[in-house]
């Protein structure tokens, strides 16, 4: 009876969520509450959470179901309202301003297809849905809005192996985690399997098969893997009864069905609650602690133009920073190294990788197509974890080009030891992150081992035109930014800042550079950890 209860209160808080965000996009409101829409920015709240990706969103759904009366800060904007298109995002193949966050071009992964820069267009600067920020030799993609990176991401919902999550967080109770934590994450995420059936005979996945058999050619496996992407959505979508998404190659623009974002999911939940507001557009800059020990922040707030409407204040006792890997490390770089926060210790900013990132694209021979209609969202990937010299879980990734191309591409997740650490930069007033090309050779490395081997058995050859030059590893980018925040260095073990009371990490800057999978399920199960522990024990109210 009680979990009867507890799924209607769960579906109960989800509709009221839902409701509230409707009524918020509708109106234009940046504030969304299910209490209070529109109100003004309150001077004070018991509890701030910045950001609304995984980590914030499931910090925040317990802290309003604990009673906590909470205030999320979003920078990015809502997207639920339908443009004079009929729809929310652009997709890839036209993108328009919704695209990217402030550029005057797209900057799409896949740069060039046979040397051409096909897949990108001028754009008006918009706060669009997708952010690829610079730094010298590596840059990191994220997603900005209501929902962070679930706006943009690929949806691949993967529990990573317990002996590699063992290795990389040995304080961290793996039985619990395994037996409680990632069992909430995915069940609350909506992770759900494709049908192996349906697999083997659609026609949007003729890619992951093609990729499937040139692997079982070296003798190497593939596994499924689960996703936030509704495969029976998907279905209907190649069935022709339901439009397109996934297979209107929309996914790292935003798609406009199909994909559980974190506003259908906890942060739905979170504001069912009651407890919890949204406030979008709004920029967390500074973090000031006052002698009483509470939180002041200045918020930059802007419009969907980038203009800035003004800078306001808002205290708070309880802080949680969910800004991301790069958007949490900044905000502590920047504390510690102005003197707002001076006793933050010296593993912020440390510890920061990129999971390992390298994509690459091998040729097909002309008798192995790999469809013109492809699923955006992958389903399959060759699990060479295990082996001992070269370990690499490599995704089979879409080209949806609406085309045939022939081409198989790759995200290759590689074990890589090299870190990256961030500085400050008082002329810009950033966080800068220091990593050098030669820090990612390492997984250009392995993932040649593991594709010279799958080219040579099946007589193929690289793709040299994909990545705006005749390069076949893109390793110059990350989507899986980790660290700069390391649990258990710059935090204590369940994300409490070493140095300052009631000041928290909860999102990707807490795992150290690396997860050997995609990293949204363990982020969120992390901060399902952590807050029940900080609840708990710290007597938030
Ligand atoms: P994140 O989701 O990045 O959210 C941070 C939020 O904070 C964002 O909404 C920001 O706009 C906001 N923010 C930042 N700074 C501030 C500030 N100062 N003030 C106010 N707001 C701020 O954080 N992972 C997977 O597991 N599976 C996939 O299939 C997958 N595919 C991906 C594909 C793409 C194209 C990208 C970009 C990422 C992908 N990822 C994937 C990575 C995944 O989305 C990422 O690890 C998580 O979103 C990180 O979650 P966090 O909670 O750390």
């Amino acid at each position: 009876m009680a979990r009867i209860n507890g799924v209607n209160s769960l579906t109960r808080r989800r509709f009221l969520g839902t409701a509230a965000l409707g009524t918020a996009a509708a109106f234009g409101l940046t504030t969304i509450s299910a209490r209070r829409a529109g109100a003004a920015l309150p001077d004070f709240v018991p509890a701030v959470v910045i950001g609304t990706g995984y980590g914030a969103a499931a910090t925040a759904l317990r802290l309003g179901e604990a009673g906590v009366s909470t205030l999320m800060l979003e920078m990015g904007r809502l997207w639920n309202e339908p443009a004079a298109d009929g729809k929310v995002f652009s997709g890839m193949l036209a993108p328009d301003r919704r695209s990217m966050w402030f550029k005057e071009r797209t900057e799409a992964p896949l740069a060039s297809f046979l040397w051409l820069d096909i897949a990108n267009r001028d754009i008006p600067r918009y706060a669009g849905v997708l952010d690829r920020v610079h730094f010298g030799d590596m840059s990191v993609y994220l997603g900005r809005g209501v929902g962070g990176g679930s706006l943009v991401n690929g949806a691949m919902a993967v529990t990573p192996r317990r002996d590699y999550f063992e290795e990389i967080l040995p304080a961290v109770d793996a039985d619990e985690m395994y037996g409680k934590y990632f069992p909430r994450a995915n069940a609350a995420l909506g992770v759900n399997h494709v049908d192996r059936q349906w697999f083997e005979t659609c026609k949007s996945y003729a890619y992951a098969r093609v990729s499937r058999k040139a692997a079982a050619k070296v003798g190497l496996g593939t596994t499924f893997i689960p996703s936030v992407y509704d495969f029976e959505y998907l279905k209907r979508e190649e069935e022709g009864t339901a439009a397109r998404s996934a297979l209107g190659s929309e996914v790292i623009y935003g798609n406009n069905h199909g994909k559980r974002t974190l506003d259908k999911t906890y942060l739905a939940a979170a504001l069912g609650t009651g407890n919890v507001t949204i406030q979008t557009l709004h920029e967390v800059r500074e973090i000031i602690r006052q002698p009483d020990g509470l939180y002041t922040l200045v918020v930059r707030e802007i419009d969907e133009l980038g203009t800035v409407l003004g800078t306001k204040h808002v205290s708070t006792r309880y802080l949680f920073l969910g800004a991301g890997s790069i958007g949490s490390t900044e905000l502590l770089v920047r504390a510690r190294e102005t003197g707002r926060l001076p006793g933050l210790n010296d593993e912020v900013g440390r510890g920061w990788g990129t999971n390992g990132n390298v994509m690459l694209g091998r040729a097909n021979h002309l008798w192995d197509p790999t469809g013109s209609l492809q699923s955006a969202m992958p389903v399959l990937g060759i699990d060479n974890w295990s082996d001992p010299e070269n370990p690499v879980f490599a995704e089979i990734a879409p080209v949806p080009a609406g085309i045939e191309t022939w081409a198989s591409l790759y995200l290759a997740i590689t074990k890589n030891p090299e870190r990256g650490h961030f500085s400050y930069d008082a002329a810009t007033d950033s966080a800068k992150l220091h990593w050098s090309g030669a820090q990612g050779q390492r997984s250009i490395d392995v993932a040649k081992s593991l594709f010279d081997r799958i080219n040579r058995a099946n007589l193929t050859v690289y793709r040299h035109d994909l990545f705006g030059d005749t390069r076949a590893f893109e390793n110059r980018f990350t989507y899986h930014p980790l660290g700069g925040l390391v649990l258990g260095k710059a935090t204590d073990a369940y994300g409490r800042v070493r140095g300052y009371e009631n000041l928290y990490v909860t999102d990707g800057s807490l795992i150290p550079g690396s997860t050997g999978v995609n990293p949204f399920v363990t982020i969120t199960a992390l901060a399902e950890r952590n807050i029940e522990r900080v609840i708990a024990e710290d007597r938030i109210a």
